[in-house]
């Protein structure tokens, strides 16, 4: 590349943003940190008093003067930026993308078609409706963000925990969300759609019917980001290197398992624990249980229509069943590193569905083509202006020369009197590169049709998919659909919203239908449900084999006297397992036995059973019957998860209403090798549902 500095030129010296030469640390990127042990203003002036502003006497005014007090308070007065207007509560966290290889022949994508190739990627998991400040567990979408730093350029994939969406058009999001956001009269609910205007506009707009029954699933409450699956949601279109393209559509598969709460759990942690998948998935990382997922990418021929097996591949309302087109595995996800500052890199990360590589196009679908517009300008007010692509965690890690100059917040300093094209005065550079030189070029698809506000026939049928997804659930998550709808439908005011909404139910599933109009009290309409619509078997979450426990966690409750030494094998075999096993005990600090001690890691005053995935008493603690512990045993029993007690740590058990024959409750008469296999192998299950079958 031609140097176009002049002798006469120099630019500004390469310094961090604290003074620090740039590059020149021994702790790697610290250049970038804040700088020495003295307090100063940001132009590095060192600073005596930080408690007193500059006042004209002890009892005078404060001065103008005071340069320190004005700087700090302005400062302080501009921290906040506005939140996403839409995903504004997340986490994310950074890792690494290593590719399989195996999708060599569909794309050209250096980092999914390279075998061992690895990708550094930054991940930001959300809620949808909430305020940065809402709570984590509350029943919503989970946006699924994923950001490849790749060697050409940076891709982003911007999806959710769902397969699909509640419209088909992008000109209608401002209208789902303005109906899914609190009243604006009186700013309530927050986080949730349990109200009236959202079930208002979901059941007038009955494209949403699909959504609507994925929203009320488990899927609404996952158990931690681990446990999520992710989409891509819309149909991409992959490019391989003789330009050959075929349509695909992206998954995540998490290796902890898919895994939900229970709705009464997710609303305990909303108040106990607000920043409970937040707290998840830091101390995972932290503590080395790093959270993984497969990516795949299901494969459709490319064909004009753009349909497969009679789907509208272009409907983002409409998934293609995993038994009709399998789920091929192209690399694998590993997020192990937390960021080291949340405003920097979780709060100003700036995703776009428009950051394409080549090897990777858009399609048509009418919200993917609305939102390749959405994002970016999103961006510029909510990160202040068109250089938000400089801030640390949105570059590139490709070598850009974009010739976009100026603007709020330049970082840069650009060289050369030439930034356009053609021009012979920069020596014509940049360069524009054909796809044979890696250049991004369209493969060339006819476009043709009338202007029209208009959308395919295809798109009309709202139900058959809604009524295939219930049909591939189990009884129990059946069950938790009914539940979720009463629940939310309950929380209407207005009759004729719920009534319409049951007309809808009505045409997915006539006995959905009647369970959820019973529970409202309300008569069941008469609808006309698919009798065709098949099921999908991979759509359900519930387990038949003990999966992985890595990073959950087993509660175990003993005292002082209680059998530490059995405590101290049960940690052992727990943590072989990469699980975490937390004392909780009447008091802090620690407790004894006989010379044994175990430092305490809960209190009764300060846990809550919806930390545990498993709940143990030791022997010896019987005697434990605080309100608190027989409500935290009767939690976890009613949340079907794995109980142990041993010796006369039953009796405990007993104070609570535990079943001791129940289904996912093991009582030995101590700590042996078999009780605590029994207990691992049942958190592997997640649930005992068997504990409470739902009613036939
Ligand atoms: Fe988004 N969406 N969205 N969305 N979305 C945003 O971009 C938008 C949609 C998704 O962690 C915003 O930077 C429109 C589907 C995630 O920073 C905004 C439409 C899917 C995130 C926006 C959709 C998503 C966002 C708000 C309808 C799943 C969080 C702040 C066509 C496939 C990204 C921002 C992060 C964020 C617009 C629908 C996922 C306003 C117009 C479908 C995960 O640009």
């Amino acid at each position: 590349m031609p140097r176009s500095r002049k002798s006469d030129q120099a630019a500004p010296a390469a310094r961090g943003p604290a003074g620090a030469q740039a590059g020149a640390s021994d702790r790697g990127d610290s250049w970038r940190a804040q700088q020495g042990d003295a307090l100063t203003t940001s132009f590095g002036t060192r600073l005596a008093d930080t408690e007193h502003s500059l006042k004209a006497g002890e009892r005078g005014p404060t001065l103008v003067e005071d340069f320190h007090f004005r700087e700090k308070i302005t400062h302080f007065d501009h921290e906040r930026i506005p939140e996403r207007v839409v995903h504004a509560r997340g986490a994310g966290a950074h890792g690494v993308f290593r590719s399989y290889g195996s999708a060599a022949k569909i794309t050209s994508a250096g980092f999914l078609a390279k075998a061992d190739k690895e990708t550094p990627v930054f991940v930001r998991f959300s809620t949808v409706a909430g305020s940065r400040g809402s709570a984590d567990t509350v029943r919503d979408v989970r946006g699924f963000a994923v950001k490849f730093y790749t060697d050409e350029g940076t891709f982003d994939l911007v999806g959710n925990n769902m397969p699909i969406f509640f419209i088909q058009d992008a000109i209608k999001f401002p209208d789902l969300i303005h109906a899914a956001k609190p009243h604006p009269d009186r700013e309530i609910p927050q986080a949730q759609t349990a109200h009236d205007t959202f079930w208002d506009f979901v059941s007038l707009h009955t494209e949403a019917t699909h959504m609507l029954m994925w929203a009320m699933s488990d899927r609404g409450i996952p158990r931690s980001y681990r446990t999520m699956e992710g989409f891509g949601v819309h149909t991409f279109r992959l490019v391989n290197a003789a330009r050959k393209t075929v349509l695909v559509k992206f998954h995540w598969k998490p290796m902890a398992g898919i895994h939900s709460l229970i709705w009464e759990e997710a609303q305990i942690a909303a108040g106990a624990d607000p920043d409970f998948h937040r707290r998840d998935l830091y101390d995972a990382i932290e503590g080395g249980a790093f959270p993984e997922w497969e990516f795949g990418v299901q494969i459709m021929p490319d064909t004009e229509d753009e349909t497969f097996e009679g789907i509208d591949l272009l409907d983002p309302t409409k998934i293609v069943p995993e038994e009709l087109a399998p789920v091929h595995p192209i690399g694998r996800l590993t997020l192990n590193r937390n960021p080291t500052n949340f405003f920097a890199e979780v709060e100003q990360a700036a995703f776009h569905t428009a950051h394409l590589v080549p090897g990777i196009e858009a399609t048509n679908d009418p919200l993917l083509q609305g939102r390749n517009f959405s994002y970016l300008d999103t961006q510029l007010s909510r990160l202040g202006g068109p250089n938000f692509m400089q801030i640390p965690v949105n570059r590139p890690h490709a070598p850009v020369n974009d010739m976009l100059r100026d603007g709020m917040h330049q970082m840069a300093v650009h060289e050369g009197v030439a930034p356009y094209l053609p021009n012979s005065l920069g020596d014509g550079i940049p360069l524009v590169r054909d796809a044979d030189h890696g250049g991004y070029v369209n493969v060339p698809r006819p476009v043709d049709g009338p202007k029209t506000r208009a959308h395919p026939v295809s798109f009309d049928d709202h139900y058959t998919q809604a009524t295939l997804f219930f049909n591939s659930m189990t009884p129990v998550e059946q069950g938790h659909i009914v539940e979720a709808f009463t629940f939310e439908l309950g929380k209407c005011y207005e009759q004729f919203v719920r009534e319409r909404v049951l007309g809808s139910l009505a045409n997915i599933d006539a006995d959905l239908c009647a369970q959820v109009a019973a529970g409202l009290g309300l008569p069941a309409p008469t609808g006309d449900p698919a009798t065709d619509a098949g099921s999908s078997p991979a759509l359900s979450q519930i387990v038949t084999q003990p999966g992985p426990i890595d990073g959950r966690s087993v509660g175990v409750i003993a005292g002082d006297g209680s059998d530490l030494a059995g405590v101290a094998k049960l940690r052992a075999a727990v943590e072989a397992k990469g699980a975490v096993l937390h004392l909780v005990a009447p008091h802090g600090g620690k407790v004894s036995t006989r010379g044994n001690k175990e430092v305490v890691n809960r209190t009764f005053l300060t846990t809550r059973s919806i930390e545990f995935d498993a709940v143990v008493v030791a022997g010896g603690s019987g005697a434990l019957t605080d309100a608190r512990v027989i409500v935290l045993l009767q939690e976890a029993y009613r949340h079907c998860k794995a109980i142990a007690a041993w010796g006369d740590g039953a009796e405990l058990l007993d104070a609570a209403g535990v079943d001791r024959d129940a289904p996912g409750v093991i009582v030995s008469n101590s700590s042996t090798v078999a009780s605590r296999k029994e207990l691992l192998t049942a958190m592997g299950m997640h649930r005992a549902w068997d504990r409470f079958p739902p009613p036939a």
